[in-house]
């Protein structure tokens, strides 16, 4: 049978953990024949509360779960595991200011960005979605020199999926029509949806729409800010949805994109499509054993160019905060 696969989640007992944890452990990031071992991270105050979850866990009885650990020193957490979902982070609380936020992130994100370096096992991916995630994911990425760069990545799937969804409802296709959604940049409101090259059905997105103001004044800051809208609704942020897409993204990343589509992800930017080098910025990528390529060659006109660059340069602006902090 296939070797367990260790998969650590950080931020275990919290909202995204609490959907997360029971989807990973049931198969449905490699399937009904891969068992898997969960490794689990919390702050110690929260080590109770993850003990319930884990006491839920065991009443499912999911035959793919091979085994369960919890703990809240990273050192411990990350040995060996294969696979890294950083959920928890620090959530902008009032009063908070974006540098308080930056520095209280910082700090969870070097430390583990330095276990991960020590403890992890050599064919380990790490996918950040806890927020600033783009930002987090530099930090980690940067505090693990022996990592390759490539095994980064921050979570823009669910806004991936979200832009999909919208644009099912606008043109009343299915989501499984759309294909080469694009986000491109910070997972922020200043995030880019394109559709200029997304296809449903095999035709071109935008001429289907057909509909400039539409994509400028309902699609894209409807899919920029859906989170609010959640939390507006719900008076909660999402949770099962963000679960989702840690998961997509991750089963994505490992098992790869179908043929003749690509996937969202924020990754090391290597300059292309003029990102300045070394942001982790969300482009589209094709995957295919473990590894992302960026998909070349996409016109870009002038529309798409001041998005993509505005969204660029707020992550510059986060990159000096996080540098003038020392974090990196
Ligand atoms: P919760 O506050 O419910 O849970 C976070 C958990 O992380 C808490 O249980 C906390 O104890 C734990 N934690 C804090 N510091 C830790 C540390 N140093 N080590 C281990 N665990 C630690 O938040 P939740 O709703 O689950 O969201 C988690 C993160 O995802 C937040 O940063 C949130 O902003 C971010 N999101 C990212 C999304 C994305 O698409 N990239 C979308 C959803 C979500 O907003």
């Amino acid at each position: 049978s296939t070797p367990p696969v260790k998969v650590a989640v950080t931020g275990a007992a919290g909202q995204i953990g609490y959907s997360l944890l029971f989807r990973l452990a049931s198969g449905a990031l490699l399937g009904p024949d891969t068992p898997i071992q969960l490794r689990l991270l919390e702050i110690t105050p929260a080590l109770k509360s993850l003990e319930g979850v884990v006491m839920e866990l065991d009443d499912c009885a999911f035959p793919t779960l091979d085994s369960v650990e919890i703990g809240d020193d990273p050192n411990h957490i990350f040995d060996g595991v294969n696979l890294a979902l950083l959920v928890g982070a620090r959530p902008r609380t009032k009063g908070m200011e974006r540098g308080d936020l930056l520095s209280a992130n910082g700090a969870i994100f070097t430390g583990q960005g330095k276990a991960l370096n020590d403890h992890a096992a050599d064919d380990v991916r790490i996918g950040v979605t806890g927020n600033p995630a783009n930002t987090n994911a530099l930090i980690a990425m940067t505090n693990a020199p022996d990592i390759p760069q490539e095994r980064f990545s921050a979570l823009t799937r669910l806004d991936h999926n979200r832009a999909i969804s919208q644009l099912a409802a606008k043109t009343g296709s299915k989501v499984s029509d759309i294909t080469k959604m694009t986000i491109w940049g910070n997972h922020s409101a200043t995030q880019y949806p394109d559709i200029f090259h997304a296809e449903i059905g095999g035709k071109n997105a935008a001429e289907v729409v057909g509909d400039q103001s539409w994509i400028e004044n309902d699609f894209i800051p409807t899919v920029a800010k859906r989170g609010a809208a959640i939390i507006e609704a719900r008076g909660a942020s999402s949770a099962a949805s963000a679960a989702s897409a840690t998961i997509d993204a991750a089963r994505t990343w490992l098992t790869g994109t179908p043929e003749g589509d690509w996937a969202s992800m924020a990754v090391r930017s290597d300059g292309s499509y003029g990102v300045p080098e070394g942001l982790i910025y969300s482009f589209p990528v094709t995957t295919s054993n473990g590894d992302w390529e960026i998909v070349q060659g996409l016109e870009i006109d002038d529309f798409s160019r001041a998005k993509m660059d505005a969204t660029a340069q707020e992550l510059v602006e986060e990159r000096d905060a996080v540098t003038e902090l020392g974090l990196i």
